[in-house]
């Protein structure tokens, strides 16, 4: 039985050798776009993969599991995919340990006012300016997952005032939590630094929009680093032009790579990474994958699996 990798083939040899190291001998096939090293389709039992063609799951008669490789899955789960066989989320503590990175740097950087001082420092002027309480700033993040209940503890350790919003009621340790459509306004209201984590669904699409932007309070900041269309570009470009938000630090977009005429490119009040927040590691994340494909042959489920209605 075989596993078929489809990536970007240069890290093909990466993963193959971290899973080798997970799992001994593997059948290892390079899911190209030709279909060349597939071999027979009844030999695959499990799939990796980002985003390949529309169905091109069905052709593998025995496939056990569908292992997402990355932590967002709505680039695979909307490819027409075989019923009945479980999408497994990736879970893998390199990429959380990533993004917590990029949610605290963007985060100090909008808060210790960095991008002020490097403009002082550019034009050779020594410039104090008023250092604000840590424990006042109230960082808001969108989805309290995986990565936003980690990136939310980790604030709170800095001792940030932090809340998050999710969609179903959380207690955590030091963070102020707000669920549902219902909890949404006043989870705005309080949010200063907004940072998003959360999927991309049907719900969730085009939620940084001018109305939810007008509920942060005035000089707020986004922090957009889940997906593009999370965002309408249109509004969030008004907001910020308008004065109502000070600044956006975005790693992802509607089209990536982000196309060059696009206005956030020139906007002088965004920070454009491109999506690059937080990269799958292949060592990391071939541990948490190898352990769900030893529970599958030992006749038990994987997880975290995709919830076909949720869409996460
Ligand atoms: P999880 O599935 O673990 O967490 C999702 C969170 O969002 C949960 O708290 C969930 O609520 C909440 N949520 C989902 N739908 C709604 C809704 N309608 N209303 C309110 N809350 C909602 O995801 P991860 O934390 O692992 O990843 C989050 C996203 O980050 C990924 O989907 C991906 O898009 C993005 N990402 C981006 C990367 C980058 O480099 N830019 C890298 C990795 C991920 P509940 O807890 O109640 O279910
Ligand atoms: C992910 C990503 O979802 O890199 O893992 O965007």
């Amino acid at each position: 039985m075989a596993l078929l990798f489809s990536a970007r083939y240069e890290d093909s040899e990466r993963w193959h050798q971290a899973l080798v190291a997970e799992l001994g001998d593997l059948d290892f096939r390079l899911w190209t776009p030709d279909g060349a090293n597939i071999g027979d389709p009844a030999d695959i039992e499990f799939v990796l993969a980002w985003g390949p063609k529309k169905g091109a799951f069905k052709e593998f008669p025995n496939l056990k599991a569908i292992f997402c490789l990355g932590a967002g899955v709505d680039h695979l789960i909307s490819r027409d995919l075989p019923d009945g066989v479980p999408v497994v989320r990736l879970v893998d503590p390199g990429l959380t340990r990533g993004m917590r990175e990029y949610v605290i740097y963007w985060t100090l950087h909008y808060h210790r006012r960095f991008k002020e001082y490097a403009d002082s420092a550019a034009a050779g002027e020594w410039r104090q300016l008023p250092q604000a309480d840590t424990r006042k700033r109230r960082v808001g993040i969108l989805g309290l997952g995986v990565l936003g209940a980690d990136a939310a503890a980790h604030l709170c350790a800095l001792e940030f005032d932090v809340a998050g919003w999710s969609r179903s009621a959380k207690a955590l340790d030091g963070i102020e939590s707000f669920h549902g459509t219902d909890g949404l306004a006043a989870f705005l209201a309080r949010t200063e630094i907004l940072v998003n984590l959360l999927p991309l669904t049907p719900e969730t699409t085009g939620i940084i929009n001018a109305e939810n932007l007008s509920q942060l309070p005035k000089g707020a900041v986004v922090i957009n680093a889940a997906r593009g269309p999370h965002v309408v570009d249109d509004d969030l470009i008004r907001a910020l032009d308008d004065g109502h938000i000070a600044a956006a630090t975005l790693d992802v977009f509607h089209t990536e790579p982000l196309p060059a005429d696009h206005p956030f490119w020139a906007h002088p009040k965004i920070n454009i990474t491109p999506h690059a927040a937080s990269l799958t590691v292949q060592e990391t994340a071939a541990v948490a994958i190898a352990d769900n494909i030893r529970r599958i042959r030992a006749g038990e489920p994987p997880a975290p699996i995709v919830d076909p209605e949720t869409g996460y």
